[in-house]
């Protein structure tokens, strides 16, 4: 799996609307804002079966409605397609 180039990058980001680019870690970031901790859960649920389907996975944490994504390739050492794919589909499950 190859990383993704600066070019590729910036596209996808432009086409990632609310996540920013991690330099030090080469990865997609992005923290939504719920209005509690079942609703944030519930949105973390959807996440994980998408992670699950796509078997790519987040590197995440949750406080009370907050949650905060890292998306990164560990096998590639950075960003790659697999983590702009996943990143589309957890934005649509926001
Ligand atoms: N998730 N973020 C991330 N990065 C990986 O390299 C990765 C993964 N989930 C599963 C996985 N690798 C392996 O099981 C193979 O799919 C490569």
């Amino acid at each position: 799996m190859k990383r993704l180039s600066e070019q590729e990058r910036g596209e996808a980001l432009q086409a990632l609307p609310g996540w920013a680019h991690d330099r030090e870690r080469d990865a997609l970031v992005r923290e939504f804002a719920f209005r509690d901790f079942v609703t944030a859960f519930s949105f973390m649920s959807a996440v994980a079966l998408l992670a699950e389907k796509a078997d790519h996975h987040p590197e995440w944490s949750n406080v009370y409605g907050k949650v905060s994504i890292l998306l990164t390739t560990h096998d590639a050492g950075g960003l790659t397609s697999r983590d702009v794919d996943l990143a589309r589909r957890i934005s649509a499950a926001a």
